[in-house]
C-alpha cells in the first residue's frame, strides 16, 4: 500500500496499531480535516469536536489567521536556534508579556517542558533568593494532579498507570489534598524548605474538579505569607477556556500591563501551553517577573525549538484571535447555558448525576462506578451521533469544545448529548 493513498478508517487504525507504540487507546474515529468547531473523518462524516485536542484548539481548527501566520513565517525563517537572535522572538515576548502582565517569559514547546522549566526556576529562586540550603528545596503539589509525562513530573503523580515502573522517582515534592487550605497550611508550617506550590486552577484530568470559591485566592495569600512561589499550571485552563483569559484571573481586557485580573490570585509563575498556539504548533511558555526570572542565566536552560520564529508568529496570531474574537466572554456565556441545560437534564435522567465546570471546560458525572465502561460507551454513541468527546475515568465525560462555537451550535450539541444519553442502554 502506498503511504499516500487515501486510507479507510480501519486501515489507518491498523497502521497505528502495527507501527506505533501502544501508549494510547483512542476513540475509534479517524480524522482527516478540521475547520472551526468541526472535524471530519476519512469517510467524510462531520462531527462537533468536544475535546479541542485537550483544550489546545480553543481558537477552532485551522483558524485562517493562525494558519496564515504560520505559513508566512515558515516560508521566511523557521528555526535559528537560540544560538542566534531572530527578528520575531522579541516581538512575541513583548506582546505576550504585556498580554498576561509579566516582565518576562521563557519559551518552550510542550506543556510538560514548561512545567519542568517552572520547577527549575522555582528551585533556583529558592536557593539564590529565598536562601534554602542547596538540594533541600521542596515543592508542594496536589493529589490527583496532572502536569505532564516527564520522569520528574510523573514522580509526583499519584496515577499508578502514569507512574508505575518508571522509577526511581525525583525527590523534592510534598503532596497535599487539593482544595484543602488546612492541608496547605500544615505543609507550609511543617518545613522551612518549601519553595513553591504547583497547582492547576481546575484539575482537568482528575475530572474537571473546580475548587471551592476563594480557595485559590486564600492559597495565594498563604504562599505570600511563607515566601513561597505560587505556580499556576494553566496549560489546560488558560487562554479563555474557563471564561476568563486565565482561570487565576478576572475578566481582563488584555491591554493593561498590570491587569492580569484579580491581583490577589496573580501567580508568581504562570505556565501556558496548548492554546498558546491555537493547536497549530507546539508552543509553551513560562511567565514570571524579573525578581524570579532573572535567576536564569545563559546556559542554565534552553531548547533547540523553544522560541523559534514559527512558534513566535503563531503564538502572536493565536493570542490576537482570543482577544479580537472575545473568546473568553463567549466561553463564559456558553458555559452558563451548557451547565444550566445539562443540570436540568440531570434531574430528569438517571444516568447523569451532575454537571460541573467553568466556562467551556465542563464534565458530566455518570451514575456508574469509576471502573465501569459506561462513559466510554456513551462517547461511542456520541460519536455515532456526530459529537466527539472523551471520558476521563469510567464515569466522567469531559466536554471542551472550541471557544469559537456559536450559541446555535452549542444548543445543537446539547440536543445531541441529551438524545444520546436518553437513548443509551447500559
Ligand atoms: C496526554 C489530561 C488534558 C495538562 C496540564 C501540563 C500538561 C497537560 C494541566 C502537559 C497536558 C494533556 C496531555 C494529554 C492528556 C491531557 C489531558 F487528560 F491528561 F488531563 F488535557 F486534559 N499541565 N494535558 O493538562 O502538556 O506536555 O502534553 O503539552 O495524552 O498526555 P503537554
Amino acid at each position: 500500500m502506498a503511504v499516500l493513498n487515501k486510507l479507510t478508517s480501519q486501515e489507518a487504525i491498523e497502521l497505528e496499531n502495527k507501527h506505533g507504540a501502544h501508549n494510547y487507546h483512542p476513540l475509534p474515529v479517524v480524522l482527516s480535516k478540521g475547520e472551526g468547531v468541526y472535524v471530519w473523518d476519512v469517510e467524510g462524516k462531520k462531527y462537533y469536536d468536544f475535546l479541542s485536542a485537550y483544550s489546545a484548539v480553543n481558537q477552532g481548527h485551522c483558524h485562517p489567521k493562525i494558519v496564515d501566520a504560520m505559513v508566512n513565517q515558515a516560508k521566511t525563517l523557521s528555526l535559528t536556534s537560540r544560538a542566534f537572535y531572530n527578528d520575531i522572538l522579541g516581538k512575541y515576548e513583548k506582546f505576550a508579556t504585556e498580554y498576561f502582565g509579566f516582565d518576562k517569559l521563557l519559551p518552550m514547546n510542550t506543556g510538560a517542558e514548561a512545567v519542568e522549566t517552572a520547577i527549575k526556576i522555582c528551585r533556583k529562586w529558592a536557593y539564590e533568593v529565598k536562601g534554602i540550603p542547596e538540594n533541600k528545596a521542596e515543592i508542594i503539589v496536589c493529589e490527583n494532579n496532572f502536569h505532564g509525562r516527564t520522569t520528574t513530573i510523573i514522580s509526583f503523580s499519584n496515577d499508578p498507570v502514569a507512574r508505575k515502573n518508571f522509577g526511581p522517582y525525583t525527590k523534592g515534592f510534598v503532596k497535599i489534598e487539593y482544595d484543602n487550605l488546612q492541608a496547605l497550611q500544615e505543609a507550609l508550617e511543617n518545613s522551612n524548605n518549601i519553595a513553591g506550590l504547583l497547582i492547576e486552577p481546575i484539575q482537568g484530568e482528575a475530572g474537571v474538579y473546580v475548587p471551592s470559591e476563594g480557595y485559590l485566592a486564600a492559597a495565594k495569600r498563604m504562599c505570600e505569607e511563607y515566601n513561597v512561589l505560587f505556580i499556576a499550571d494553566e496549560v489546560q485552563t488558560g487562554i479563555a477556556r474557563t471564561g476568563r483569559l486565565l482561570a487565576t484571573c478576572g475578566n481582563c481586557t488584555c491591554e493593561d500591563k498590570n491587569c492580569s485580573g484579580t491581583p490577589e490570585i496573580k501567580p508568581d509563575i504562570l505556565i501556558l501551553g496548548k492554546a498558546l498556539s491555537g493547536g497549530a504548533y507546539p508552543v509553551s511558555a513560562v511567565f514570571a517577573n524579573d525578581n524570579i526570572m532573572n535567576v536564569i542565566k545563559p546556559g542554565n536552560h534552553g531548547s533547540t525549538f523553544g522560541g523559534n520564529p514559527i512558534a513566535a508568529a503563531v503564538a502572536i496570531a493565536a493570542l490576537e484571535v482570543v482577544r479580537d474574537e472575545n473568546l473568553a466572554d463567549n466561553a463564559d456565556r456558553l458555559g452558563v447555558i451548557f451547565r444550566e441545560e445539562l443540570a436540568a437534564f440531570a434531574k430528569t435522567n438517571n444516568l447523569v448525576k451532575s454537571v460541573r465546570g467553568k466556562g467551556l471546560l465542563n464534565a458530566i458525572l455518570i451514575n456508574d462506578t469509576e471502573d465501569s465502561s459506561t462513559a466510554w460507551d456513551i462517547c461511542i454513541k456520541l460519536r455515532d451521533n456526530g459529537l466527539l468527546a472523551k471520558p476521563t475515568h469510567g464515569n466522567i465525560i469531559r466536554f471542551a469544545p472550541p471557544l469559537v462555537m456559536t450559541e446555535v451550535q452549542l444548543r445543537d450539541c446539547i440536543a445531541i448529548i441529551k438524545k444520546t444519553i436518553t437513548e443509551f442502554k447500559i
